[in-house]
C-alpha cells in the first residue's frame, strides 16, 4: 500500500525478528526519504504499536548511516585487534572464494562451518543463502541446537510433528489456557497484552519465576525449574483419580495409556508439592480446569532448555493427549508453527535442498561449536550470518579462544560491527528488512506477510541471498538455483502456494491469514508418527536410546551454595539485537542478577551491589537486584546483553559450560548452576 499525497508516502511491511508477534508496520516517508517506523494500525497483532526495542532501534541505530555495516572489510593487523581496511565486493568476493577453493581442495567443503539461526526469519535472507550452502556442502552448526531442539524431537516422537500447533484464533473456544514456560510478557508482547487478556478462558502460567505474565494470570504454577515433568504427571495422576480421563479420545488416537498407567500411582498431590514446590490444592486445581477444557496448552521454549528437556516436552505433552483436548477448537498444544507448508511455501525449492551431498550435510551441534572450531582439523573456515555467536553461545571463553584462531577463516555478514565480527577476516555488510523485498511466515498466528523494500541498501550493503548469490559466482558454480533473483524466488514461491495473489498483491494487504478461516489442528485426527496414532509408547524413542515412555523425572536441586541460572528473554533485547542501541543501553543499565530476599541475605548481598557470578566455566560481575519474584534456590540473569558493555568483555554466556539436553544435542542452558558471592 503506497497511500500517496504530494510528498508523503507509507509503505506497509513487516517486522521479521525472532519474535512471536510478527507484527504489520507502516514505514513513513517524505519524498522518498524514510522518515517513521511505526506499527500498522489496521494489523492484528501490532494494533498500531510495535514493541519498545523496535520503535527504539529501527528509528534510530537501524537507519543510521554512521552505525550501520555499509562497505565490505578486511582484517587488518591481529586477529580481534578489530583493524578492518575496506575493499570493494570484487575484491572481497575473488579473495573469499580463492582462500575456500584452497580450503576444499586440501581438506574437503567439511572443513568450512556455516553457522547461521535467526537474525531475521523472512524467507529470502533466512533460507535462501542455504541454496550456495547445500552446493558447497559446509558442515551446519546445526541451528535448532542453540534454541529448541530438544522439544521438536520431543513432540515429534509424541505427536509426528513439532511445528504444527494450534491457530491462537481458536482461542475465542478455550475454557483455560495454559503458558507454560514461555513469557510472552518479554517474548511475545503483544500476544502478552491483547491475546492473553482477551480470551475468554482462564489463564494458568508455569513458570519458576512470577513474569509480568504469570502475575497476571488467574492461576500461577510456580515449579522449581526441571521439575515439570513431575508437575505434568501430578496433573496426570489428578486428572485420572478425578475421571476426567478421555477414554473415547485415547482408543481412537493414542497408543501407550495403559502402558503409562502405572507410573502415575505414585504421582499424587503430595508427592508432586514436594518435588516441585507448587502447593498441592493448585495443582489439584488447575487438573481439573485443564482437563474439563476444552484447554490450549502454549509450550513455550524456556520449558525445554534444561539437561532433561526432551523429557519435560514429552511428559506435558502428554496432557491434551490424556484429556482428549485436541482435534477440537479452542484446544491443542503450540510449540512453533513453523511449519512453511502450513503457510503454503515450499521450502525444498527455497533452500534447493537437492543440490546438497547425498545424505545431507555434514552437522555438529553449537553445544561441540567452540571444540569443533578450536581444532584446525576439523575447522579451515567459518561462515557466520544472522548470528552473534560469540555472545549467544555457550562456552564463551572457549569459544573466543578458538575464534582467535590465525589459521581460521572467518567471514562474518552482519548490519552491525558485533562482538563476533570484531573476530572475523572478513566482514560483510548486510541489508536490513527496510531495504529488500521479502517474504514473513510467523511462527505464532498462522499469518503470510510481505517484506517491502522501503529505502535503498545503506551505502553498499546488500541481503544475504545476494551476497551468497554472488558468492557462488565468484566460486563459479554454475546452477541455476545459485543465480535466481530475488523476484523471481519470491514470485515462484506465490504462484506454487497456491493462494491466488502475486508478491505485489500481498504487499498491498501486508499480512494474510493461511487458512483464511480459523484452523482446528489435527482436525482429521491423523499424526504423522509411523502408527498413526499419539504415541505415548515410543518405539522410535527407545531405538534412539531414550526410555519408551516419558518419565517422572525432576531434575536434583543444585548443590549447597548453589543458585539454578535462569537466562531467558529480556523484554529490551532481541536476543543480542538491540544491545548497541544507546536509549535501550541507557533504560536497562548495567546487566544484573536477581536473587530472592533469603538468598541474598544468606550472601550478605544488597540491592545494588556487585556479586561475583561463577561456577567452572566461568565467572562475571552482575549488579544485584533483589526480587520475591524469584524463587529461593534461583537466580536470574537475562540473555542478550553485548560482551563490550561488560568490563570483563563477557556475558551470561560465560557461565554455560555447554551441557546438552537429552534430545537433540540441544542447549539447556536453563539447567546452569552458579556460586554467587559478594566481589
Ligand atoms: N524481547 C525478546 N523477545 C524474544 C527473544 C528475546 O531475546 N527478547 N528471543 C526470541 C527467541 S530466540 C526465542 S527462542 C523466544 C523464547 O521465548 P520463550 O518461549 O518465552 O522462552 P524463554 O524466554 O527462554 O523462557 C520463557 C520462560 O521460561 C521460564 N523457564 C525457565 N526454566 C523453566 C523451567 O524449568 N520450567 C518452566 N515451567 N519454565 C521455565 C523462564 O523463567 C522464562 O520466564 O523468544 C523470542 N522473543
Ligand atoms: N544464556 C542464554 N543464551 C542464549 C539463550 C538463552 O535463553 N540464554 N537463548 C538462545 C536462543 S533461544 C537463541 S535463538 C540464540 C540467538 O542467538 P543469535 O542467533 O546469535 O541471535 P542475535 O544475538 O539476535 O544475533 C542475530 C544477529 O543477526 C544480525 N542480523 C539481523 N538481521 C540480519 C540480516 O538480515 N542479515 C545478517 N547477516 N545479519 C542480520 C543482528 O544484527 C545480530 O547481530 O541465543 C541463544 N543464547
Ligand atoms: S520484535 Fe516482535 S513485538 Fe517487536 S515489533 Fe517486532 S514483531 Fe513486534
Ligand atoms: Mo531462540
Amino acid at each position: 500500500m503506497r497511500v500517496a499525497d504530494s510528498h508523503d508516502d507509507v509503505v506497509l511491511t513487516t517486522c521479521p525478528r525472532d519474535c512471536y508477534d510478527t507484527c504489520g508496520m507502516l514505514v513513513h516517508r517524505r519524498q522518498g526519504v524514510v522518515t517513521a517506523v511505526r506499527g500498522n494500525p489496521a494489523h492484528a497483532v501490532s494494533r498500531g504499536t510495535l514493541c519498545g526495542k523496535c520503535s527504539t532501534g529501527y528509528n534510530r541505530e537501524w537507519r543510521d548511516p554512521a552505525l550501520r555495516l555499509s562497505q565490505p572489510l578486511r582484517r587488518v593487523g591481529d586477529k580481534g585487534a578489530g583493524r578492518f581496511e575496506p575493499i570493494t565486493w570484487d575484491t572481497a568476493f575473488a579473495e573469499i572464494a580463492g582462500r575456500l577453493q584452497q580450503i576444499i581442495a586440501a581438506r574437503g567443503a567439511h572443513a568450512i562451518l556455516n553457522a547461521h539461526y535467526t537474525g531475521t526469519i523472512s524467507l529470502l535472507a533466512g533460507i535462501a543463502p542455504m541454496r550456495f550452502f547445500h552446493r558447497l556442502g559446509a558442515t551446519e552448526v546445526t541451528p535448532d541446537t542453540i534454541c529448541n531442539m530438544a522439544g521438536h524431537v520431543a513432540l515429534r516422537y509424541l505427536y509426528g510433528s513439532s511445528v504444527d500447533g494450534f491457530d491462537p484464533r481458536t482461542a475465542e473456544a478455550a475454557a483455560c489456557i495454559m503458558v507454560w514456560g514461555a513469557n510472552p510478557h518479554a517474548s511475545a508482547p503483544h500476544a502478552h497484552e491483547h491475546w492473553l487478556p482477551e480470551a475468554r478462558g482462564k489463564i494458568v502460567v508455569v513458570d519458576p519465576i512470577r513474569t509480568p505474565t504469570a502475575a497476571q494470570a488467574d492461576i500461577h504454577l510456580q515449579p522449581f525449574p526441571g521439575s515439570d515433568a513431575a508437575l505434568a504427571f501430578t496433573l496426570l495422576h489428578v486428572i485420572r483419580r478425578e475421571g476426567l480421563v478421555d477414554a473415547a479420545f485415547i482408543a481412537a488416537h493414542v497408543q501407550g495409556w495403559d502402558e503409562l498407567q502405572p507410573s502415575l500411582d505414585a504421582c499424587d498431590p503430595a508427592w508432586g508439592a514436594a518435588v516441585t514446590g507448587v502447593p498441592a490444592a493448585l495443582i489439584e486445581e488447575v487438573a481439573v480446569l485443564y482437563a474439563r477444557g476444552p484447554s490450549l496448552l502454549w509450550l513455550g521454549q524456556g520449558l525445554q532448555r534444561q539437561a532433561t528437556g526432551g523429557n519435560v516436552m514429552r511428559a506435558c505433552g502428554l496432557l491434551p493427549a490424556v484429556t482428549g483436548n485436541l482435534c477440537k477448537p479452542g484446544a491443542g498444544f503450540l510449540y512453533l508453527n513453523a511449519s512453511l507448508k502450513q503457510r503454503c511455501m515450499d521450502e525444498e525449492y527455497l533452500a534447493a535442498t537437492h543440490l546438497a551431498p547425498r545424505g545431507g550435510l555434514p552437522s555438529v551441534s553449537h553445544m561441540d561449536f567452540a571444540a569443533a572450531l578450536e581444532d584446525p582439523a576439523r575447522s579451515q573456515a567459518l561462515f557466520v550470518w544472522n548470528m552473534n555467536p560469540l555472545a549467544s553461545c555457550p562456552q564463551q571463553a572457549r569459544l573466543r579462544r578458538a575464534l582467535q584462531r590465525e589459521d581460521l577463516l572467518t567471514i562474518a555478514l552482519d548490519l552491525f560491527a558485533t562482538d563476533t565480527t570484531a573476530l572475523a577476516d572478513y566482514v560483510l555488510p548486510a541489508a536490513s528488512f527496510l531495504e529488500f523485498d521479502d517474504l514473513i511466515a510467523s511462527y505464532f498466528q498462522l499469518t503470510l506477510s510481505a517484506q517491502v523494500k522501503a529505502m535503498e541498501p545503506m551505502g553498499n550493503a546488500l541481503p544475504n541471498q545476494e551476497i551468497f548469490r554472488r558468492l557462488g559466482q565468484a566460486m563459479k558454480y554454475s546452477e541455476p538455483e545459485l543465480q535466481e533473483s530475488d523476484a523471481s524466488i519470491l514470485a515462484t514461491l506465490m504462484e506454487r502456494s497456491g493462494l491466488g495473489l502475486s508478491f505485489a498483491s500481498l504487499a498491498r494487504r501486508g499480512s494474510i491469514w493461511v487458512p483464511e478461516r480459523p484452523a482446528v489442528q489435527f482436525a482429521d485426527g491423523v499424526f504423522a508418527t509411523p502408527s498413526g496414532r499419539i504415541e505415548i509408547a515410543c518405539a522410535r524413542a527407545a531405538e534412539d536410546g531414550h526410555p519408551r515412555l516419558p518419565q517422572p523425572w525432576s531434575d536434583p536441586r543444585p548443590a549447597a551454595g548453589h543458585l539454578r541460572l535462569l537466562s531467558p528473554a529480556h523484554a529490551w533485547l532481541m536476543n543480542t539485537s538491540f544491545g548497541n542501541v544507546e536509549k535501550i543501553e541507557k533504560r536497562i543499565g548495567e546487566a544484573t542478577i536477581a536473587l530472592h530476599p533469603a538468598d541474598a541475605a544468606a550472601r550478605q548481598l544488597a540491592a545494588g551491589d556487585s556479586a561475583l557470578v561463577h561456577n567452572d566455566s566461568g565467572r562475571l560481575g552482575l549488579k544485584v537486584v533483589i526480587s520475591d519474584k524469584v524463587p529461593r534456590g534461583v537466580a536470574l540473569a537475562h540473555k542478550g546483553r553485548w560482551l563490550g558493555t561488560d568490563a570483563a568483555g563477557a556475558n551470561v554466556n560465560v557461565l554455560n559450560p555447554g551441557e546438552k539436553s537429552d534430545m537433540g544435542e540441544s542447549t539447556a542452558v536453563h539447567s546452569v548452576e552458579v556460586l554467587v558471592s559478594a566481589r
